[in-house]
Formats: C-alpha cells, sequence, structure tokens
C-alpha cells in the first residue's frame, strides 16, 4: 500500500513550511470547489436497482487492475453520504463536482429512470444546498451501462440518443436546484483509453472505433445541452470538460514541430474544435485520412455539437514534450528528467497550465473557464491512527498552491478562468490504478472508511478563506 502509518511523531520529518495563501490573480469571486466521480467513491454497486457498468466488468477482469482492486465498496459514498456533505460543509468551500452513475438512474442505459436512483442524487442535491454548497453535476464520468457496450458502446451512433434521453430524465429531476451541469468528462479517456490503448473500460484496441467513439460523444454532449436547456429553467449554466493536453515540441525541428502538431491534434483540437468551432480541424482529418481512418459525420452532425457553452471544464495533472518518432507519422513523449514527479510518475509542470489556459483563452475565446480537476497522487504518510491522526501531505499541498498560482498567471495574461476544483475530495478508486494511488485532499481508511482531512484539504480552506477576505 502508498500509505504509511506511523505512531505519532515517530521517523516525523522536519516539516516543510506551507505555502502562501496568498494568490496573486486570484478574484474574491473566484469559485473553490472539490470533486469526485460515482464510480470512484459510491460502492453500492448492486443496490437500489442499479446494474453493472463497463467499469464493473472491467474492473472484475482478472489481471487489468493493479491488486485486482474495484469499486464494489469505494469509499461507501452510497452509505455514508450525508458524513461526507458534513465534511465538505467543513472544508467551506462553494461548490462540489459530483457525477452521476448512469446505469443507477437508467438500468441498463434504456427505459424509465430508477426512481431509487434518482432519490440518492436527490437527496445529495438537498443535503449540498442545505449547507450552501453549490452542486455541479457531471452527467457522464466513464461508466457506461454494460448493455449500451454490448450493443456496440461509443463506436455506435445510437449511444448519442441514449445519452440524450439519459441527460433529460436527470435533468428533469435535479434542473429545478441544479444551475451547473457538465455533460461530459474527458471524452478523451472514455474514447482513447478505453477503445484504442484498452487500459480503460470497454478495454477494446480499435483505434477505428475509438475515433467513431470520440465523435458519438461529441454528438452524445450535444444532444445533451439541447435536452438539459429544455428540461431546465433558466439560468442555468451548461458545459463539458476535456483534459487537452498541453504539448511542446522537443526541439525546432520541422520533424519535432510536426509531431507537437499532431499530439495537439489527436490530445487537444479533436475535442475543442467541434464543440467550440463547428468543426474538426482539417489537419487532423487529413491525418486519420492518410491512416485510412475517417470520422463519421453525419449531415448537421457539428451544428448539434457546437451547441453554445457558458463555459469550459478543464482537467489539467501534466504537459507533453514531444518528437518525432522512429517512423514517419509517429510522435514520442520526452520525459524532461528535472521535473519532479507525482506517486503516478507525472512529470509536475504548473508553468504547463499557464500555456493551456492562456492558448485556450487566445484560440477559444468567450467561453469562461473553470479548472474541474487538479490535484496530486502521493504517499502520503498518517502520524497517528484515529481521531488524532494526521496527514502532512505537503508535496500535495504544494502542487496545488503551485497549480493555483498558475491559474493566478493564466488570467494575469487575460484568460478568463473563473474557478478551481482540487481533484478529489477524497482517496478513491483511481481507475486501472486501484486504491494505491490517492488524489484526496481527504484521506480514507479502506479497512474503517474513517475520513481524515489532510494539511492539502486545511490549505485550501484557509487560501479560499483568504480569498473572499474572511
Ligand atoms: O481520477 C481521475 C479522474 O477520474 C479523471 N481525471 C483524472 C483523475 C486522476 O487520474
Amino acid at each position: 500500500m502508498s500509505i504509511d502509518v506511523r505512531p505519532a511523531d515517530s521517523g516525523r520529518p522536519v516539516p516543510r513550511p506551507l505555502p502562501d495563501l496568498a494568490l496573486p490573480g486570484l478574484p474574491a469571486d473566484f469559485v473553490w470547489g472539490t470533486a469526485t466521480s460515482a464510480y470512484q467513491i459510491e460502492g453500492a454497486v448492486d443496490i437500489d436497482g442499479r446494474t453493472p457498468s463497463i467499469w464493473d466488468t472491467f474492473s472484475h477482469t482478472p489481471g487489468v487492475i493493479d491488486n485486482d482492486d474495484h469499486g464494489d465498496v469505494a469509499c461507501d459514498h452510497y452509505h455514508r453520504m450525508p458524513q461526507d456533505v458534513r465534511l465538505l460543509a467543513d472544508l467551506g468551500l462553494d461548490a462540489y463536482r459530483f457525477s452521476l452513475s448512469w446505469p443507477r438512474v437508467q438500468p441498463g442505459g434504456r427505459g424509465p429512470a430508477n426512481e431509487k436512483g434518482l432519490d440518492f442524487y436527490d437527496r445529495l442535491v438537498d443535503e449540498l444546498l442545505a449547507k450552501g454548497i453549490t452542486p455541479w453535476a457531471t452527467l457522464y464520468h466513464w461508466d457506461l451501462p454494460q448493455e449500451l457496450e454490448d450493443a456496440g458502446g461509443w463506436p455506435e451512433r445510437d449511444t448519442a440518443h441514449r445519452f440524450a434521453d439519459y441527460a433529460e430524465l436527470v435533468a428533469g429531476r435535479l434542473g429545478d436546484r441544479v444551475r451547473h451541469w457538465i455533460t461530459l468528462n474527458e471524452p478523451f479517456c472514455s474514447a482513447i483509453l478505453g477503445y484504442h490503448i484498452g487500459c480503460h473500460a470497454p478495454g477494446r484496441k480499435d483505434f477505428r472505433a475509438a475515433v467513431r467513439a470520440v465523435h458519438h460523444l461529441h454528438l452524445a454532449h450535444g444532444l445533451a445541452v439541447q435536452r438539459i436547456r429544455s428540461a431546465v429553467p433558466t439560468p442555468v449554466q451548461v458545459g463539458i470538460t476535456f483534459n487537452p493536453s498541453q504539448v511542446y515540441a522537443a526541439s525546432d525541428s520541422a520533424a519535432d514541430l510536426d509531431a507537437a502538431r499532431r499530439a495537439d491534434g489527436m490530445g487537444a483540437r479533436i475535442y475543442l474544435d467541434p464543440v467550440l468551432r463547428g468543426q474538426y480541424p482539417p489537419d487532423v482529418v487529413e491525418d486519420l485520412a492518410q491512416l485510412d481512418v475517417g470520422v463519421p459525420v453525419e449531415a448537421g452532425d457539428l451544428d448539434v455539437i457546437a451547441q453554445p457553452l457558458d463555459f469550459l471544464g478543464i482537467n489539467y495533472y501534466l504537459s507533453d514534450v514531444v518528437a518525432a518518432g522512429d517512423e514517419p507519422g509517429l510522435t514520442t513523449r520526452v520525459p524532461q528528467p528535472d521535473r519532479p514527479v507525482t506517486a503516478m510518475s507525472w512529470e509536475i509542470h504548473p508553468q504547463g497550465l499557464t500555456d493551456l489556459l492562456t492558448r485556450i483563452g487566445r484560440d477559444y475565446p468567450g467561453t469562461p473557464v473553470y479548472i474541474t480537476e487538479n490535484g496530486a497522487a502521493f504517499d502520503d504518510s498518517v502520524y497517528g491512527t484515529g481521531a488524532g491522526g494526521r496527514i502532512e501531505d505537503i508535496d500535495r499541498t504544494v502542487y496545488l498552491a503551485e497549480h493555483l498560482a498558475a491559474v493566478g498567471r493564466a488570467r494575469e495574461a487575460g484568460a478568463d478562468v473563473r474557478g478551481f476544483f482540487a481533484w478529489s475530495l477524497m482517496d478513491n478508486f483511481e481507475w486501472a490504478y486501484g486504491y494505491d494511488k490517492r488524489f484526496g485532499i481527504v484521506h480514507v481508511d479502506y479497512a474503517t472508511q474513517r475520513r481524515t482531512p489532510k494539511q492539502s484539504a486545511l490549505w485550501l480552506r484557509d487560501a479560499a478563506n483568504a480569498h473572499r477576505g474572511r
């Protein structure tokens, strides 16, 4: 396990100073929040009518997840939700971004809503509002109902229409209280990791299918925006969350510059352009055509996909330096040994976030941005157990402070960034890495389900308060 539990003060290193609470560039009305997703925290996978998603199937496939972990219990949030909302209230942040489990709300992905499933989110929203926390609902954070995958999954156009129906069911029930909606979380991961690389559910390895999935996820988004807007009274805020790569060329050589263009095309512009500009980037379409891969666009699709949005969600963890690969058309990632890394071996590069936000502000003007995820896994040390236990996660605290400072710099350079959600509220099921990688600002002892705010949570609370002038 990546957690080191020691008796209070034994072997405790000399504490490093906490980062400054003053973060230039962040205004008093900046939104401070935390984020989670359904499969990563809820557990209760076969309760109250929920049916399996692709992640239940995938995580129960031997050998695909570290330690063969799965989300059957996770943080047991389904049963501990009121306590978790109290925890959020104690942190005093403005907003909480959660996702809904599609197969909990609409078992099998078709037909009427499962009222018991919707009741859970109904109660969650009420608990949040009662404590003055603004709910931000994400409709899809990767848990496609298994039956829809059996029917072909995201490479099939019909899945987009099924998603629109689901969006309408949820918006119809929660839309009187939820004002902030995110259609999809990181469609790159759903399409490329799920259907091309195969390290995420459903674990397929078929590039053509992955490109079809990209387009149908876009279509699902556009259709869902239309349904949300018709189901929810104004003022409603609807957006989508992408995790675009921030790509740098390893050198100024023509080959490396072209590698960077291609990596940016498939990692960022193939998502941003259709949704925010109503077209696929011509160079990306050309690159795909060279591989004999087509994007399955039908008449009218791009008009649906490019619905006006109220905000763009950006998830940022790392940037990429790339060079031309050994064969034409291939790119290779060039490690940067001078950069420190997290427990995921992800290079820490806050300037990449400034550069990404500045670029989005320049190339896609007019859409406010929220950082809907940023955070880091580190191997935490717990000093003392039980109620007196504490987690001095200075690396995570510094990571968050440096990335908030990077947002401040982007704002000063003109980027319209309005909020920041730390990933994650609590340690949880980190997909193919299971429970060993801890991203939480609240520690979870999985044996007892005890939650303990880490130093990073307390620092975030204090930083938010300092910026609100409290
Ligand atoms: O845990 C994930 C989350 O579900 C989506 N964005 C990245 C996080 C860290 O890998």
